[in-house]
This record gives C-alpha cells, sequence and structure tokens, in this order.
C-alpha cells in the first residue's frame, strides 16, 4: 500500500473487507491516471467521445435515468442524538446507520476496481484547507473529482504528514433508489455512500464532505462553511472587492460568479473565485476572508449559453464532462437554451424528438475551473479574499425585491434565516415548490439550523469589520409569469450599488423591511427597463411581507428551544412598521 499512515491503511482495508473488490487501485491524480481510465470508459460504452475537432477531449457521460440529482429523502445526518442534526435533517442513530448501510456494502465490489482518491479541498498547502480520501468503485466519479478537487499525490503527502482527513465510503451499488442512502457521521468525520453516482450524492468532497461535515466542524471552530459563489468585482480604478452570494440549487450561482459586464460598464472586470462553495474564516483584522474548497464547476448546463454565460462556454471547450445533455447531429452537446444548432439524440440516447426537453433538466457540465477565462488569481490565494458583503437570494416569483440591504449583522442573518425558494431540478421531487431554504442551505447544514443560526450570530459579538448583508431576487415576475429583470450580466448593476453603499457612497431608503436603493441610486445607463417593472421590481407590498412574517415566524418555532432569542427578536424589531 502506497501509505505509511496507519489509520488510512487499516480503514482501506476495512472497506476493501467489507467491500471485496477484485484489484485496488490508489489514485495518484495524474494525467496520464485521467487519460487511461476515459480511455477504458469509452471503450465499455460508459462514456461518449464528443466531436474531437470542436470539443477536444470531452465526453458525454449518460447516467441511469433514475439517478439524476441529489436525494435528500435519502441523506441522513447521523450524530449521537437527534437534536444535534435538528429538525432540518433526516436523522438516524449512528449504530444503526453503520449497521443498515453495511449491510448494503458488503460485497457489493465484488468484481470491480476499488479506488482510493486522497484529496484536498482547499489551496495545496492553506491552513484552511482540509483533506479526504474517499474510496469509490465508480470511474466516472474518479475522473470527476480529479477536476473538483486537487486529487491524488499532492493530497495524500499532506495526509501521510498527519493532517486529519475525512473517510468517504461510496459505491454505486445497484443504483435502486431503495437501496440508496448517503449518510453522515459527523463525530468521525466520516461518509457512507451507496447506491447513486450522481455528483452531489457521489463526488463525496463536495455537499458531503465541504458542506455537511464542514458546517459541523465550522461550528466547534468558529467559521463558516456556506453554499455560496465567490465573486470579485473590479471597478474602472482597478480597485476590487469580494462578494460571497448563496443562492439555493439551480438558482444563479454558477452565473453570478462568471458575470460579464454589458457594454455600458465599460472598464469593469468581474473575477471568479467560486461557485458553489465558501469557506469562511474571521482575520486578524476583524474581517472575513473566503476560500473555494473546490477546483472545478459542476455546473447546470440548461439555460447556459453565448448570451447568458458566455464564460461557462468558453471554459467548455475542451477537457470536459458532460453529463445527461442532448446531441447534436454533429456529435456536440446540447441542452435547452442554446441558440445555436438543433438536438438529434436526447439524454436518454434515443432519437430527439420535438418538444422534449433533449437536455435532462439538471444535466451538468464538470470542467476544471482554471479553464474559466474570468478564473481569478486570487483564487489560490491560500488566505482567502476579504469580503466585502455577503448576499442572500432565492427564486421569488413576488414579493421579494430585486436588492434590499440588511440594518445590521443581526437583521441580516434574519434575511438569510428567511429565505425562501422555489425547488428546482438539482433534487428530485417536484419542481417550482415555494419551500424554506435557509442561507440555501437547507439540504447541506450537518447540524441543528437553530444552533446555526447562533453560530452566525455571534460574530456580531468577535469581529468587528464584517460585511454588510443584502438579499437579492432575479426572478420576481410580472402577472404575465415573465421575469421583470434581465438577469445575467445586468445583475452587475446590483452588485455595483451593494459595493458602493459597502463604501457610503449610494442613496438608499429605508423601507420597513430594509434599505432599498433611492430612486436614480441603481445604474440603468444602458438598459431599457421600463420605470414601471423597475417600480414593480423595488415594490414592498405590505400585506404580503406580514403574511411572509408569519410563515417565516411559525418556521422558525419548529427549532424550539434552539431557536436563538435574538433572533426572534430582530424579527420582532425590525418589521414594526409594517
Ligand atoms: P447549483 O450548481 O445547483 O448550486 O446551481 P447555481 O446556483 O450555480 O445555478 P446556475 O447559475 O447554474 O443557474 C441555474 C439556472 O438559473 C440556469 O438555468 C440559469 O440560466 C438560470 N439563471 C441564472 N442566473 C439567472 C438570472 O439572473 N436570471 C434568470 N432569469 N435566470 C438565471
Ligand atoms: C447543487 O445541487 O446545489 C449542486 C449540484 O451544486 S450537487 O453537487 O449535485 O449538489
Ligand atoms: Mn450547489
Amino acid at each position: 500500500m502506497p501509505t505509511t499512515n496507519t489509520e488510512l491503511k487499516a480503514w482501506v482495508e476495512a472497506s476493501a473487507q467489507l467491500t471485496k473488490p477484485e484489484r485496488i487501485h490508489w489514485c495518484t491524480g495524474s494525467d496520464q491516471e485521467y487519460e487511461q481510465i476515459t480511455r477504458e470508459l469509452v471503450r465499455t460504452k460508459e462514456l461518449h467521445p464528443l466531436n474531437s475537432g470542436t470539443f477536444p477531449h470531452s465526453y458525454l457521460y449518460r447516467s441511469d435515468p433514475s439517478d439524476v440529482a441529489r436525494t435528500e429523502h435519502l441523506t441522513f445526518v447521523c450524530t449521537k442524538d437527534k437534536e444535534t442534526a435538528g429538525p432540518n435533517n433526516n436523522w438516524l442513530d449512528p449504530q444503526v446507520a453503520h449497521h443498515k448501510i453495511d449491510a448494503l456494502f458488503a460485497g457489493c465490489m465484488r468484481g470491480r476496481t476499488m479506488y482510493v482518491l486522497p484529496y484536498c479541498m482547499g489551496p495545496l498547502g492553506s491552513p484552511y484547507s482540509r483533506y479526504g480520501v474517499e474510496i469509490t468503485d465508480s470511474p466516472y466519479v474518479v475522473i470527476s473529482m480529479k477536476i473538483m478537487t486537487r486529487m491524488g499525490n499532492d493530497a495524500r503527502h499532506f495526509i501521510e504528514q498527519g493532517q486529519p482527513f475525512v473517510k468517504g465510503l461510496h459505491s454505486v451499488g445497484d443504483l435502486s433508489p431503495e437501496r440508496r442512502f448517503i449518510m453522515h457521521f459527523p463525530d468521525e468525520m466520516m461518509i457512507k455512500s451507496i447506491g447513486s453516482g450522481y455528483g452531489g450524492n457521489a463526488l463525496l468532497g463536495k455537499k458531503c464532505h465541504s458542506l455537511r461535515l464542514a458546517s459541523y466542524q465550522a461550528q466547534h471552530e468558529g467559521w463558516l462553511a456556506e453554499h455560496m459563489l465567490i465573486v470579485g468585482v473590479e471597478n474602472p480604478q482597478g480597485e476590487t472587492h469580494y462578494i460571497a452570494a448563496a443562492f439555493p440549487s439551480a438558482c444563479g450561482k454558477t452565473n453570478l460568479a462568471m458575470l460579464i459586464p454589458p457594454e455600458s460598464y465599460k472598464g469593469w472586470k468581474v473575477w471568479t473565485v467560486g461557485d458553489d462553495i465558501a469557506w469562511i474564516h474571521p482575520g486578524k483584522d476583524g474581517r472575513l476572508y473566503a476560500i473555494n474548497p473546490e477546483a472545478g464547476y459542476f455546473g447546470v448546463a440548461p439555460g447556459t449559453s453565448e448570451k447568458t454565460n458566455p464564460n461557462a462556454l468558453a471554459s467548455l471547450q475542451h477537457d470536459a464532462i458532460f453529463t445527461n445533455v442532448g446531441l447534436t447531429a454533429d456529435n456536440e452537446p446540447w441542452w435547452e437554451g442554446m441558440t445555436t444548432k438543433s438536438p438529434s439524440i436526447d439524454w436518454l440516447g434515443n432519437k430527439y424528438s420535438y418538444p422534449g426537453p433533449a437536455a435532462h433538466p439538471n444535466s451538468r457540465f464538470t470542467v476544471a475551473a482554471k479553464q474559466c477565462p474570468s478564473y481569478s488569481p486570487q483564487a489560490e490565494n491560500p488566505q482567502g479574499v476579504p469580503l466585502s458583503a455577503i448576499v442572500f437570494g432565492g427564486r421569488r416569483p413576488r414579493l421579494i425585491p430585486l436588492v434590499c440591504e440588511a440594518k445590521n449583522w443581526a437583521h441580516g442573518v434574519l434575511m438569510g434565516a428567511s429565505l425562501a425558494s422555489e425547488t428546482t431540478a438539482a433534487a428530485t421531487g417536484q419542481v417550482g415548490i415555494l419551500r424554506h431554504d435557509p442561507m440555501a442551505m437547507k439540504p447541506f447544514c450537518g447540524y441543528n439550523f437553530g444552533r446555526y443560526w447562533q453560530h452566525w450570530l455571534s460574530f456580531a459579538d468577535n469581529y468587528s469589520q464584517l460585511p454588510k448583508i443584502f438579499s437579492v431576487n432575479w426572478f420576481r415576475q410580472d402577472e404575465a409569469g415573465k421575469f421583470l429583470w434581465p438577469g445575467y450580466g445586468e445583475n452587475i448593476r446590483v452588485l455595483e450599488w451593494i459595493i458602493a453603499r459597502v463604501k457610503g457612497q449610494a442613496e438608499a431608503c429605508p423601507t420597513a423591511v430594509g434599505f432599498l436603493p433611492a430612486e436614480g441610486a441603481l445604474n440603468m445607463k444602458g438598459l431599457s427597463l421600463s420605470p414601471t417593472h423597475l417600480d414593480q421590481l423595488l415594490y414592498v407590498d405590505h400585506a404580503g411581507w406580514k403574511d411572509e412574517l408569519e410563515k417565516t415566524r411559525a418556521y422558525l418555532e419548529q427549532f424550539g428551544d434552539d431557536l436563538p432569542a435574538g433572533l426572534l427578536r430582530t424579527l420582532e424589531s425590525n418589521y414594526k412598521s409594517l
């Protein structure tokens, strides 16, 4: 075994004893290894090579049709007592959970290769990076983890030197949704996942490690692990402000992180630090610093186009994996929202027939972060980037204004805790149902939300230079169901106002729900938006808000004794004028 770490050795041995693989492959993370595994997957027809002229070194992967999204009802947090996991998580006693899932792991790798993948989340050598080892029988997971994390020998060396590591055991099992579980054991720093090959269920460094386990650790250690993009906004004077934003799954993080400003924003430049996860640590100066633990993007394909997200498209020109998209007649990937060509094969591999869809609504691309033209040089900074603002947003056809500034930190935490959004195809279940998704962490917080909000509130007691907090909503609709706001690149207008507020240079008007842009304060140059649309986007409907607050209160009260008194007090005191 290529390790001297006795803990790692013992765990790999025990996992092999349980799952009975035919052989064990320790991943080095080298390009040759990637080549060799993709070649083998092409041979077995699990990967389909795309047009080598236009999409060199790129592949289509078709998953099992029943395995296309996260399965939240099969995801568990197994802490010693149920209260620690909280009403926001499915819970099982750790012993019961191990027993249940180990029965499914028994002999599941017979005749297969067990891959052992050491990985690092965060820039190699950063004091904030964390390590893990995923054991998996899925070569698709291996090549995806190579793109999404710092995977292989470099990471293993840190583990050899005694860095603690998360143990993740994964098998595709028989892919039966009846025998699919994603289980987390925060006290053991362990993850066990069986029955799914889908991203969030199977790439254990991502949501399982970097959010569920990391949020649990972060609470104990005084930092935050969040479902947030990190973006740098550079103005024409060359000054860059960093913003972290939490939107629920498939609600616009990748797009905001890769934004290209419109023509009228000459001299402005947007830098992508991260598109899904932020680890946020307080610095000695009282500011908050964020790193992106990931090294790649696992992005939503549908809706990604030359018009909406040219940076994503540019990233995808080579060395990318596309999962569950359609194909054009000339063997190029295709999905809904693409403005060129047309589909000839759908995501199931059948001949496309109108009206489709050709791509699964949760079809995805996997690509290295450094392939993005806007990839920030600061993304590799081991200290992270200082945050000027934190933003919460969701899909809200009504009520929530385009942008709103919190009155103070506690009010901002309440805004985050009150976040609700329409469900999307990123998780199995009905789409378009409004649900509470505090801080966009409903599926990802590894412990009791009540305690999580207390942890957030406590930052105001300890740090003096906290970012300002805002809420945004790109998805407000008119009566006909049309989006009122053009979104995408035009979202820079909102970011500009946010930054100007941070610098104390923009006008805001106090309303019953927070500070909204004063008349004329949002830069509308070059945008033909009717003034009535802007009024609608910023309209504060008092009756609607009263109703919203009652629903928020009822939701928060579920958390009983764990609900911080400070959060309820903030709710009482901040909305008096409604
Ligand atoms: P996850 O990877 O699931 O966490 O999603 P995400 O938050 O990164 O969402 P993403 O940026 O991939 O966007 C999801 C969908 O929302 C895509 O179809 C986008 O085209 C669409 N979208 C993103 N930004 C906007 C926007 O500003 N306005 C509108 N109308 N749609 C948007
Ligand atoms: C999400 O669902 O929020 C994603 C995709 O970013 S997954 O990695 O599958 O969770
Ligand atoms: Mn996500």
